[in-house]
């Protein structure tokens, strides 16, 4: 079999991070694609965007479209748009920030009412290099998790603990819950159209 017809069956799956802004959503994604952190802290602007083909433990490859929203534009109609579409939604918040953690429960309200219902979801904790300033204690990160019936998982993209966990947990639920995506009908909301739809977007710049 040629390597085209492979590639041309692979699943690819679309997920979203959302969060409040500087909870690490752009240092997850950069730590998972390009094992690296940024010493310096660049607010995301728009969109961005990054793809990941990652090896399940059947030893078949799944693509992850990877969007990186912007936590200080929430809920703009890119967002939005992004949220009808996505498969998989992984909901970020700073152990450092108790206000970022109350902010989740905003994010799974808006889950509730404008994603699609098969949408697989993440709670994740990021930041767990900085416990001695620690707001979020885990059981009640646990309570909430469990609440919604989701997983939680802590990380920090800082010291890359848990990242890959992270991707691997979603790319099981979607290639096991969500079989019927192929990597080239998958992603609705086309580049083109992101810019479009936002000129200002710094989408794909640093990917
Ligand atoms: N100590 C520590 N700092 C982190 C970690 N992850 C991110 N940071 C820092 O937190 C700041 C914000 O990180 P970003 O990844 O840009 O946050 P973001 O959620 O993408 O922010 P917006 O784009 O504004 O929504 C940066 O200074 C990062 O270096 C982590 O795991 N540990
Ligand atoms: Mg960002």
């Amino acid at each position: 079999m040629s390597n085209k017809k492979t590639k041309s069956k692979q699943k690819a799956y679309k997920v979203l991070l959302v969060g409040d802004t500087s909870v690490g959503k752009t240092s997850i994604i950069l730590q998972y694609t390009k094992h690296i952190h940024p010493n310096i802290y660049l607010s995301t602007i728009g969109l961005d965007f990054a793809s990941k083909e990652q090896k399940l433990e059947n030893g078949e490859e799944i693509t992850l479209r990877i969007y990186d929203t912007a936590g200080q534009e929430k809920f703009n109609s890119i967002v939005k748009n992004l949220f009808k579409s996505c498969q998989g939604l992984i909901l970020v918040y700073d152990i450092t920030s108790i206000q970022s953690f109350h902010n989740i429960n905003n994010w799974l309200n808006y889950v509730k009412d404008n994603s699609n219902k098969e949408v697989k979801l993440l709670l994740v904790g990021n930041k767990s290099d900085l416990e001695d300033k620690r707001e979020v204690e885990i059981i009640d990160a646990n309570n909430l998790a469990k609440k919604f019936d989701i997983e939680l998982i802590e990380i920090s993209a800082k010291d890359n603990i848990g990242v890959d966990d992270v991707f691997i947990k979603i790319a099981k639920m979607l290639y096991y819950d969500i079989n019927d995506t192929e990597v080239n009908d998958s992603v609705n909301l086309t580049q083109d159209e992101i810019i479009r739809n936002n000129p200002s977007s710094s989408c794909c710049n640093i990917f």
